[in-house]
C-alpha cells in the first residue's frame, strides 16, 4: 500500500504571525495546486472559502458554479479532495462561536453555512467534512452554559448528518486557541460526543499532533484510542514544542521519537487501508524567503517515510524479549539506538 499525502493551500503562506505582516508575496491559488504534485501529494484539503472566496457574498448558484470549476482544476493536476471545511471561524457573523453562540440567529447561520459546504464537498467528489470547532468555546466560563454547548453542537452535527445522508463529518479537536477553552478538546470528547448523534457510523475524528500536545497528551495515543474504536478518518501531523501558541512545525521537527510513535501506531494499525490519508498541516518559518517556502511540506513527507522505513525495521522480537523480561530501560536504549541508527 503506498501511502496518500495531503496538505491545505493555507499551508503555503505569507509568513504573517498575531505580531506582523505578511513577508513573503503570496502564490495564486493554481499555482499552489501545480505545486502538489511536484511535492509528492494527491490529497487536498480545503475550507468552504479556499473553494468559493468570499462565500457569504455569492449566490447558491455561483457557489456551485464555482465549485465544480475548482474540481476541474483539481483533475487537471490529477489531485482529489480529501476534505472540505466551513471556516466558521472567520465568518462576522460568528465571532463567539458558531454553533455554541448565544444567539440562535448565529448559530442558526452556522449551520446554514456548514450545509452549503456539505454541497460544496458532495460537487468536489469527497463524503469528508472537517469541523475544527474552532470558536466553539469560552474567552471566560461564565460566557457561555457548558451544558447546552454541548447539546448544541450535538443538535448542529444531527441537523448536517440528516441533511446529507452521505456525508460523513470528521471532528477535529483542539484545546484552545483561539478561544481560552474549548469545549471539544481531545477526541476523547470527540468520539463520546459522536456517539450522542442521530448517526454515529457517520461521525469520527481527525487528529492533529500539535493539538494533542497543547492538551498535555500524546499524539501517538490519542491516535490509538481513535483506531481502537475504528474512528481515526484523517490526520494533521506537525510538530509543536510544549504548550505554548499553535506551532504547526514540520512533522518530527521537535521531537523525532514523538513522530516516530505517530507513524508506528500509524502504519501497525493499517491507517490507510480505508483510503485515509496522511495530512499535514504545517506552516513554514516566517524567516523562510518565498522560492523556499515548500520546503516543510517537503520535509515533513520525507521524515514520514524515513519514518516509515524506522517502523519495518524496527525488530520485533527484540522488543518482544524486552517487554517479556520486563526490562523497559533495554527497550528505551533499543529505540533511541535504532532512531540514531546504531
Ligand atoms: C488550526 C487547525 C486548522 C484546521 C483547518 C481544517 O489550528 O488545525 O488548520 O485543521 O482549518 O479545518
Ligand atoms: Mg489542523
Amino acid at each position: 500500500m503506498t501511502t496518500r499525502f495531503s496538505f491545505g493551500p493555507w499551508n503555503i503562506h505569507e509568513g504573517a504571525d498575531p505580531f506582523g505582516a505578511p513577508v513573503r508575496l503570496s502564490y495564486a491559488f493554481q499555482e499552489k495546486l501545480a505545486a502538489y504534485r511536484e511535492l509528492g501529494f494527491e490529497g487536498v484539503q480545503l475550507h468552504d472559502d479556499d473553494i468559493v472566496p468570499d462565500i457569504e457574498a455569492k449566490t447558491y448558484a455561483e457557489t456551485m458554479k464555482r465549485a465544480a470549476d475548482v474540481r476541474g482544476m483539481l483533475e487537471a493536476h490529477g489531485l482529489v479532495t480529501e476534505i472540505v471545511a466551513p471556516r466558521l471561524w472567520d465568518s462576522a457573523g460568528t465571532i463567539d462561536g458558531g454553533f455554541t453562540s448565544n444567539d440562535a440567529r448565529e448559530r442558526a447561520a452556522a449551520i446554514e453555512r456548514s450545509k452549503r459546504t456539505i454541497d460544496i464537498a458532495r460537487e468536489m467528489g469527497t463524503d469528508r467534512l472537517v469541523l475544527w470547532l474552532a470558536r466553539e468555546g469560552t474567552y471566560i466560563r461564565e460566557a457561555k452554559n457548558p451544558v447546552d454547548a454541548v447539546h448544541r453542537i450535538v443538535e448542529a452535527i444531527d441537523q448536517l448528518l440528516a441533511y446529507d445522508k452521505h456525508i460523513r463529518i470528521l471532528i477535529e479537536p483542539k484545546p484552545n486557541e483561539p478561544m481560552d477553552q474549548a469545549y471539544i478538546p481531545t477526541i476523547g470528547h470527540a468520539l463520546s460526543l459522536a456517539w450522542h448523534t442521530s448517526d454515529s457510523d457517520r461521525v469520527g475524528g481527525l487528529i492533529e499532533s500539535a493539538h494533542c500536545i497543547l492538551a498535555g497528551l500524546d499524539p501517538s495515543d490519542e491516535m490509538g484510542y481513535a483506531l481502537a474504536l475504528g474512528k481515526l478518518w484523517s490526520v494533521h501531523l506537525n510538530d509543536q514544542n510544549g504548550l505554548k501558541y499553535d506551532q504547526d512545525k514540520s512533522f518530527a521537527s521537535d521531537n523525532l521519537r514523538r513522530a516516530f510513535n505517530q507513524v508506528r501506531v500509524l502504519v501497525d494499525n493499517g491507517y490507510g487501508k480505508n483510503g485515509e490519508f496522511v495530512g499535514l498541516d504545517v506552516k513554514a518559518m516566517r524567516t523562510q524567503p518565498r522560492e523556499l517556502s515548500f520546503k516543510h511540506l517537503a520535509n515533513s513527507k520525507k521524515m514520514y517515510e524515513l519514518l516509515e522505513d524506522k517502523v519495518r525495521t524496527y525488530d520485533r522480537a527484540k522488543e518482544r524479549r524486552f517487554i517479556e523480561a520486563r526490562d523497559y530501560e533495554g527497550l528505551d536504549e533499543y529505540v533511541l539506538s535504532h532512531l540514531l541508527g546504531r
